[in-house]
């Protein structure tokens, strides 16, 4: 199967950890959703960090450790080279947390849960910065105000990164003849999740590359069940 790209056609890509897996990143659904025990939708929460930043801190610290050497693959590549072909008839919306898209040359992309490798001040609106620093017996603490510094991701519970939803609403907006792909999703995050619906509302056609069926698989037009590392070069290799 190849994703049908003609003319006018704009496509929009939506990706979750599945495009990750194969460079080594774990998913949530490995885990089961839970981090030594805790489930990741508190952990991952304002009321998990009020409730205890050094544990907060101890579960971003260990992914952040995790992505030291981690490279973007095959799947992430193929996204670059349709952004390439398509030029402003292509938007990338991420997920992910991980900056793999980023560091495999994505430039039309929004990154609509943060960026795990920057830390923002929990006290006061200064800056994010990047960080790729491991907090493990301490909560970093701001020089502005002595605030709890965190890391500048979107925790369950919280407003999606702002600009990344204009974004979509702008590129959506404009695009004649849509086409939606997800990757790498398990469809039970909102409203990421419901973005496939958005598509076929606005009459696009739907395509779908996953390992198994998700939760939101009805939505999909074409599903292609496989690795994207693998699935990902052919759909989107050019006619
Ligand atoms: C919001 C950053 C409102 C942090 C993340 C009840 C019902 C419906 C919704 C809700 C509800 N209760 C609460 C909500 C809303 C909530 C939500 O959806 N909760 C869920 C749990 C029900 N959503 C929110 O809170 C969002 N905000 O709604 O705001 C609002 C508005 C105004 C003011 C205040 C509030 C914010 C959600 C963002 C949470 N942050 N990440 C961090 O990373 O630590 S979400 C996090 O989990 C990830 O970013 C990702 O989005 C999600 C995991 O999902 P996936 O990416 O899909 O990964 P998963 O492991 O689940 O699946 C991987 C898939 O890949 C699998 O299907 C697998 O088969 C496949 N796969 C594996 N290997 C491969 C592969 N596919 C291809 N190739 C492979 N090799
Ligand atoms: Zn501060």
């Amino acid at each position: 199967m190849r994703l049908d790209v003609r003319d006018n056609t704009h496509v929009l890509v939506l990706t979750g950890a599945g495009i990750s897996a194969e460079s080594g990143v774990p998913t949530f659904r490995d885990a089961n959703g839970l981090w030594e025990g805790h489930d990741v939708t508190v952990v991952a929460s304002p009321e998990g960090f009020a409730n205890d930043p050094r544990l907060v801190w101890k579960f971003y610290s260990e992914r952040r450790a995790k992505l030291v050497g981690i490279e973007p693959n095959a799947g992430h590549r193929a996204l670059v080279e349709l952004e390439q072909r398509l030029g402003d008839r292509f938007l990338l919306v991420t997920q992910n947390v991980d900056g793999l898209h980023r560091a495999a040359g994505s430039t039309r992309m929004v990154e609509m849960h943060g960026n795990i490798r920057r830390t923002k001040c929990w006290g006061c609106d200064r800056e994010p910065f990047h960080d790729e620093s491991t907090y493990l017996d301490k909560v970093p603490v701001c020089r502005h105000c002595n605030g709890p510094l965190r890391p500048d991701v979107v925790w369950f519970g919280e407003p999606i990164a702002p600009g990344a939803m204009d974004a979509v609403e702008e590129f959506l907006g404009r695009a004649e003849s849509l086409v939606f792909l997800a990757v790498g999703t398990s469809g039970l995050v909102y409203p990421a999740a419901a973005f496939v619906h958005v598509a076929k509302q606005r009459g696009g056609a739907t395509y779908l590359v996953n390992l198994d069926r998700p939760a939101n698989v009805d939505g999909f037009d074409h599903v292609v069940i496989g690795p994207a590392g693998r699935e990902l070069p052919a759909l989107l290799s050019a006619h």
